[in-house]
């Protein structure tokens, strides 16, 4: 090849009689379509996020989507330099450059043309994908255009498996724990994170402090927790097994600490557990602030309240106060 200097292009080159351009053609199409279907099926299903929640097989679809048309591209590459160094390579002895090659309508054209539709074409696959499972797992801010389809955010204080009313969980980031509410269940707030499966969820991200960020991995969910702002995103769990929770968001000293294990249960194992914490907890929600979508980490004054009516020690309760005039 490096020789032919009557030769536009490697795609047309041939070397002693054998035509590179079709044997590359050939080799690349049969190789490439073997790779697709190994990615999209045999590798693809590993893929993270998993398949956990309808939110999480989403992103895994797209992934396995992106990964299969990345494939022929990857082969094409591979196969043309394996081909160059094994065929290509320069005589021993050989001291002659090849021909410049000065532009080339036709794979000019074809390269515009075939990387431009892919673009658009995926452009169009993304924006579909965002919007058909409601957010795609991410958060939407306090007023989200897209919901789960045939659900409804009503505003009683119960829920049962199996209605319309979507379940709601509040998730608070807060120096350096996950706290969530069920504003469902009388509004305790525990630290464990329990989900029935197949049913809509709704999470309500706030943050008491500074800047989080909500990531339930294996439910394919990761919303902003920032304080004073209410940042809702769906999922729907398909598979009961636990997920890790953990913070997004460098958030200080112990950030990387900030983590914890939600668990995605059967309908009736989540009722039974919501009634129990909520007897458990019941003394203890009665002191903790309404619940409210959002919280003001600038009004902490109720901390030395609610110590106080715990019985803890000190004006504060033994938290420093900068409301009270008695505390330095
Ligand atoms: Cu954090």
């Amino acid at each position: 090849m490096a020789a032919d200097a009557s030769s536009p292009a490697p795609a047309g080159a041939t070397d002693g009689g054998r035509r590179d351009g079709l044997w590359l053609a050939v080799l690349w199409v049969i190789l490439s379509a073997v790779c697709c279907v190994l990615v999209y099926f045999v590798w693809g299903p590993h893929l993270p996020p998993g398949d956990q929640s309808n939110s999480a097989a989403s992103q895994q679809f797209d992934i396995k989507v992106l990964g299969t048309i990345a494939t022929p591209v990857i082969v094409g590459v591979l196969l043309y330099f394996g081909w160059a160094l094994t065929f290509w390579r320069q005589k021993p002895g050989d001291e002659t450059d090849a021909a410049p090659i000065h532009g080339n309508a036709r794979i000019q054209v074809t390269w515009i043309t075939v990387t431009s539709a892919i673009v658009l074409g995926l452009a169009v696959f993304g924006t579909y994908e965002l919007i058909a499972p409601a957010g795609a797992g991410g958060g939407e801010g306090p007023q989200p255009i897209w919901k789960p389809a045939g659900t409804v955010t009503a505003s009683d204080t119960s829920w049962s498996p199996g209605t319309k009313n979507i379940l709601q969980v509040q998730v608070i980031g807060q120096q350096w724990a996950w706290t969530y509410r069920y504003p469902q269940f009388g509004g305790f707030e525990t630290t464990q994170l329990e989900l029935p499966v197949n049913e809509p969820v709704q999470f309500n991200v706030t943050s008491l402090d500074v800047i989080h960020s909500f990531w339930a991995y294996q439910l394919g969910v990761k919303a902003d927790a920032n304080p004073d702002v209410n940042n809702v995103a769906y999922t729907t769990p398909q598979h009961t097994g636990q997920f890790v929770v953990r913070c997004d968001e460098l958030c200080g000293i112990w950030h990387g600490a900030m983590y914890n294990y939600g668990e995605v249960v059967s309908d009736s194992a989540f009722m039974t557990w919501a009634q129990q914490t909520r007897t458990q907890l019941a003394a203890v929600t009665k002191l903790l602030p309404p619940y409210a979508l959002t919280y003001d980490p600038t009004d902490i004054s109720n901390l030395g309240k609610v110590n106080q009516q715990l019985g803890l020690t000190g004006a504060g309760g033994g938290y420093y106060n900068p409301a009270d005039p008695e505390q330095p």
